[in-house]
């Protein structure tokens, strides 16, 4: 066998595939996730692909904000697809001609979605803006500020459907854990039936093993979701009457405090006020305890709001609140009890990498998606988490899981659970850009 790689040599050929990865997906003023999967511009994928680029592109790692931002929507909200108008029909599924965003009041002149993604993207401005501070990047975050302000506050005040300070999610796919079995729950409550995709051409199926993707009764409620959100142009107002799906995530609500933990430094730099953001943050996480946290169980759920009940499946969503530096003592221990036990197997040394959902479950499905495969970015946030919270020995542990992933499967999109083989598209990439970060 040809000897094994020294650290530095792994750790170079690692950079060497992550930056060419990043450049083979630039695309004129943004990154797509997969030139195959994902042709267009994804919300959260861009502050991930941020973040990496700021360690070798640090002109990019603005631009990709910057173009994002530029689609965000009168009301505060970013859309989670930005659509590049020069592709052709049909190179995704549900595209442009689906989604009619220019007929919703406050869309921008370019095609979007009409929904969001978890706003880490304040977060990854901090992180970018920190790694190489320059009279450039104060401008950007100038530019910046007020539109993550608006962000939020579209989050905290239009997406407040269960009346208590959280965001709640109106599709699976906002969560960005799109068949994650958190949702089946609340996903068999939306009447579909599989006979409507046939009306419809699905084009991940095309280049993604079906069988690592969700299924055609998933896409037929993520389909009946969106044309019942479509019907009122994407307004807000009338949500809590009858959308069919209304759910607050464990993961976009830590996004949301940790988003007003990193408004604060920000706020710093461009000479606004920090104070409000640190209370609001302050009452992100207590919120999140009160209304998420299961002490029972002893992790984070999400809420349905329709039945105002907790979901029980107990998957790597319920990890993440650890991003919040401000989770109290009780809530860090127990999560980190969860992190470290069977289900997910966290450790200083990690016999396998970290799962996306409990590996004891019947439900577990080591190839399909977010239903058990290893996903750089949950493991990324984590291990930021594993650090503002002072767990070295597990952030090294969980570090080197995910480096030896990559170095060994490349930059896949996702990684079988067990094994560590490579899924979905080959060339992805938040999982170069999140590799590049780590590696720093
Ligand atoms: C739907 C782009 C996106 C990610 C999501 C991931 C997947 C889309 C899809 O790809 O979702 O938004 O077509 O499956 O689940 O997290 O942002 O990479």
């Amino acid at each position: 066998p040809p000897p094994r790689p020294t650290g530095d040599e792994r750790a170079a050929a690692l950079r060497r595939l992550a930056v060419a990865t990043l450049d083979a997906n630039w695309e004129h003023d943004h990154t797509v996730p997969s030139r195959t999967l994902y042709p267009h511009q994804w919300s959260w994928d861009s502050a991930f692909i941020a973040v990496g680029l700021a360690h070798v592109r640090p002109d990019r790692a603005w631009r990709e904000l910057r173009t994002l931002f530029a689609a965000q929507w009168a009301d505060g909200r970013v859309p989670h697809i930005v659509f590049n108008p020069a592709l052709r029909v049909g190179s995704y599924f549900p595209g442009p001609e689906f989604w009619d965003s220019a007929r919703a009041d406050g869309a921008p002149p370019v095609a979007t979605s009409g929904m969001v993604q978890p706003p880490v993207h304040a977060l990854a401005a901090w992180l970018v803006h920190r790694r190489a501070p320059t009279e450039a990047s104060v401008q950007a975050l100038r530019w910046l500020y007020p539109r993550l302000v608006a962000q939020q506050r579209y989050l905290t005040v239009r997406r407040d459907v269960g009346g208590a300070g959280l965001a709640c999610i109106v599709h699976p796919w906002e969560s960005g854990l799109d068949n994650s079995p958190a949702w089946d729950a609340p996903l068999a409550a939306v009447p579909a039936d599989a006979a409507v995709m046939r009306a419809y051409r699905r084009h991940d199926t095309a280049h993604a093993d079906a069988a690592h993707r969700p299924t055609d009764l998933d896409y037929a409620r993520y389909v009946a979701i969106v044309a019942a959100y479509r019907a009122v142009r994407y307004r807000d107002g009338a949500l809590a009457g009858g959308h069919p799906f209304l759910v607050e995530c464990p993961l976009v609500n830590a996004a949301l405090g940790a988003a007003e933990h990193a408004l604060a430094r920000i706020a710093t730099v461009v000479g606004a006020d920090p104070g409000p953001h640190r209370d609001r943050a302050a009452r992100i996480t207590e919120t999140m305890v009160a209304r998420l946290y299961d002490p029972v169980t002893g992790t984070f759920h999400p809420r349905d709001l329709r039945t105002d009940r907790l979901v029980p499946a107990r998957t790597v969503l319920g990890l993440l609140p650890l991003i919040l530096p401000d989770l109290p003592a009780r809530q860090v221990q127990a999560v980190l009890t969860e992190a470290c036990s069977a289900r997910f197997g966290l450790a200083a040394r990690m016999a396998r990498p970290l799962p996306s959902h409990d590996r004891t479950a019947p439900d577990f499905e080591p190839l399909r998606y977010w239903r058990g495969p290893s996903w750089l970015n949950t493991g990324w946030l984590l291990w930021r988490g594993l650090g503002v919270h002072h767990r070295p020995d597990l952030a090294a542990g969980l570090r080197e899981s995910m480096l030896e992933l990559v170095a060994r499967g490349g930059c896949h999109e996702y990684f079988h659970p067990d094994t560590g083989a490579g899924l979905g598209s080959p060339a992805f990439s938040w999982t170069a850009a999140l590799a590049l970060d780590a590696l720093a």
